[in-house]
């Protein structure tokens, strides 16, 4: 872990660092977990991924789902919360990791602070090494400004500090909590063309009107509107974001070959993501710098 990082989670004391297991279970000595624990939300991040765990506006629900059999070991994605999917966003076309490696990577604490506003910013950073130049062959720079109140914001900004052009695509993986994924409407996505991954050839449609799930899903729509909004049983969970594309997936009955979902488990939940992926995927200029960012609210 960082030299710096005790010195620096002692200027404040609503951020404290602790482990996985103490938090969730599972064995010692599991992740670190940056707690922050502010005035209008709560929050947990794993370091490993700068992954988002969980997110509670003061007074309000979790908005995010961590599965109960997610694993948290080294290298290893987690199951739910935020991963960041990039620079890569799903497979790769020489099999690669899936979702890229700033997931199973260890992020550093660069910045912690407490704004005006009594809200709370932790940001995180990665940098290339030999494995990730191994893997996309760029020096970077990846920068994720966490703020903690009533809303959750994640800001990314990604560095190619390469004198060669970097193809880039990325998805904020939320997998938000639902009572029950069957009772669920996502507006948002009316009108938008969507690619429909599970199909042979990914045919492309239109969505008309909001979106129920009802059976296995995994979809991208191109070219989407700012805001999402998830309605369900508890309430509504909003999404505003300024990339382009969102990726709806629930693995149904599919969970149970996925060991760290879990059969039965996904009612509880649906990944509404945003990013820039397929069509959307851009190349990042020699020096350049992709941004984007995503707020969470109730
Ligand atoms: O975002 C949807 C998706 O790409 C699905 O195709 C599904 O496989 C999911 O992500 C989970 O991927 P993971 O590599 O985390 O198991």
């Amino acid at each position: 872990m960082q030299a710096n990082l005790a010195t620096l989670l002692a200027t404040i004391p609503e951020i404290s660092l602790c482990s996985s297991a103490d938090l969730y279970g599972g064995e010692e000595p599991g992740l670190p977990v940056l707690k922050i624990q502010g005035a209008s939300g709560s929050a947990a991040v794993a370091l490993q991924g700068a992954h988002l765990l969980s997110f509670i506006p003061a007074g309000g629900r979790e908005l995010l789902w961590l599965s109960p059999k997610a694993v948290f070991a080294a290298d290893k994605a987690i199951r739910g919360g935020i991963p960041l999917c990039m620079p890569w966003f799903g497979r790769h076309p020489e099999g690669l990791p899936a979702h890229g490696f700033a997931r199973s990577s260890n992020w550093d604490v660069s910045e912690v602070e407490i704004l005006g506003n009594g809200d709370i910013k932790v940001v995180l950073v990665l940098h290339d090494t030999a494995a990730t130049q191994a893997l996309w062959p760029h020096a970077f720079v990846f920068r994720l400004a966490l703020t903690v109140g009533r809303e959750l914001t994640l800001a990314l900004s990604v560095e190619n500090l390469s004198d060669q052009p970097a193809p880039f695509s990325q998805a904020f993986h939320s997998y938000l909590a639902v009572p029950d994924v069957t009772e669920i409407a996502i507006s948002g996505l009316d009108g938008c063309t969507y690619v429909n991954t599970l199909l042979e050839g990914h045919p492309r449609k239109v969505q008309e009107g909001d979106l129920h799930v009802q059976s296995l899903t995994d979809r991208v729509y191109l070219n989407v509107p700012a805001k999402q909004v998830i309605s369900h049983g508890s309430g509504q969970t909003h999404i505003v974001s300024d990339t382009h594309s969102a990726i709806v997936w629930n693995p149904w009955e599919d969970a149970a070959k996925l060991a760290d979902v879990g059969q039965g488990n996904y009612p509880g939940f649906v990944c509404v993501e945003r990013g820039d992926v397929l069509d959307n995927a851009l190349t990042i200029a020699a020096g350049g710098v992709y941004r984007a960012s995503m707020t969470l609210s109730e």
